[in-house]
């Protein structure tokens, strides 16, 4: 029985990777290093502080900044970052992703986000997507990034749903993790082949029902 779906923001419901790309890009540069698209996939789903440091490795210079100049660097790219997604309108959400979410709503299903953006509200916002969420669980909510469960069992209690009842939409292999963590199954979304852990997997959204969801997950 399935009586909540959990959704990751960042490349399920939106595609903020590219803003995350083009403001951690701009970092480098100032720092005096390129950072490609390739290397930016090692961040997907992860948390900011970590993904400074992962950046940081990719120009060989972690070592050579202290704790606070590392805050100062990550608020900086953190500024460049919201400037970009205050611009974000309805037209990035993901295709198919707003006929499931009325579909769910129609079947009262709970709506979950379980996100490690600390800016996932104001995403929510931007874009619409707010309006159907029962429960809003983002990045400043947790102390433990994902693979932790915390984002996803806050997000179950907060629905008041047995995590066993509980579907989680990612396309993070941490995220599949956290899930199993949590004891809730779960749905890869995107190509990836780091998913192949998820119960079960899909391109994307379009064409995508609740029906097809209950036979592959029941
Ligand atoms: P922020 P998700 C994640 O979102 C992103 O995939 C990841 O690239 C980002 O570093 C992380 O949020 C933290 O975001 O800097 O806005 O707090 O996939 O968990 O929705
Ligand atoms: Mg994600």
């Amino acid at each position: 029985m399935i009586s909540a779906c959990l959704f990751d923001l960042d490349g399920v419901l939106v595609d903020t990777a590219v803003y995350h790309y083009k403001a951690w890009r701009r970092l480098a540069a100032e720092l005096g290093f390129e950072f490609t698209e390739e290397h930016n996939e090692a961040l997907k789903g992860v948390s900011r502080m970590a993904s400074l440091d992962i950046l940081l490795d990719t120009g060989g210079v972690r070592e050579r900044y202290s704790a606070g100049e590392k805050e100062e660097m990550a608020a900086r790219k953190n500024g460049w970052y919201v400037e970009y997604i205050s611009r974000m309108t309805a037209s990035e959400i993901l295709p198919g992703v707003t006929s499931f979410l009325d579909e769910l709503k129609t079947k009262g299903i709970k709506i979950a986000l379980g996100s490690a953006s600390k800016n996932a509200g104001l995403i929510l916002e931007n874009t619409g997507l707010g309006g159907y969420f029962d429960a809003v669980v983002d990045g400043s909510m947790v102390s433990e990034a994902k693979p932790d469960p915390q984002v996803f069992l806050l997000g179950a209690e907060l629905t008041g749903t047995p995590p066993a009842q509980c579907v989680v939409f990612e396309d993070a292999e941490a995220g599949i993790e956290a899930a199993r963590r949590a004891g809730m199954r779960s749905v890869g979304v995107g190509g990836s082949p780091t998913l192949r852990k998820a119960d079960t997997l899909i391109p994307g959204f379009v064409g995508f029902t609740f029906e097809d969801l209950t036979k592959r997950i029941d």
